[in-house]
């Protein structure tokens, strides 16, 4: 009886640590910034958020992005995270001058970044 027991216990902690090893399998996303289209010219990969890109000299510059797995991240269009805001998933993103904003693009705008 005490075995049977000891296996329940085993089995309903197996169980439980489920939820906490997919939480712990989450990750942050990086998004790496391409000066050019189809990810061309000079790069910068950001793991944290960066709320302003003129300190590193990227200012209004990026033209296109991939984004690794996790949560994701969020373009700005101005420093400290204002202006319009541009969500990207996961994947590769060659060319933002397709991506509309306003009348012009996103093409040579974002400001900032959030990663999640
Ligand atoms: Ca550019
Ligand atoms: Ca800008």
């Amino acid at each position: 009886m005490k075995k049977c027991f000891a296996m329940l216990f085993a089995f309903a902690v197996a169980i439980a640590l489920i939820p906490v090893s997919a939480f712990a399998a989450h990750q942050k996303s990086c998004v790496t910034l391409y000066e050019h289209v189809n990810f061309k010219g000079k790069h910068i990969k950001i793991c944290s958020n960066d709320s302003t890109l003129v300190n590193n000299n990227w200012n209004d510059i990026a033209s296109s992005a991939k984004v690794s797995r996790g949560g994701g991240a969020v373009l700005y269009e101005h420093i400290n995270y204002k202006g319009h805001q541009w969500n990207l998933a996961p994947g590769n993103y060659p060319d933002f001058t397709k991506r509309k904003l306003g009348n012009g693009t996103w093409n040579d705008v974002v400001s900032s970044v959030r990663v999640k």
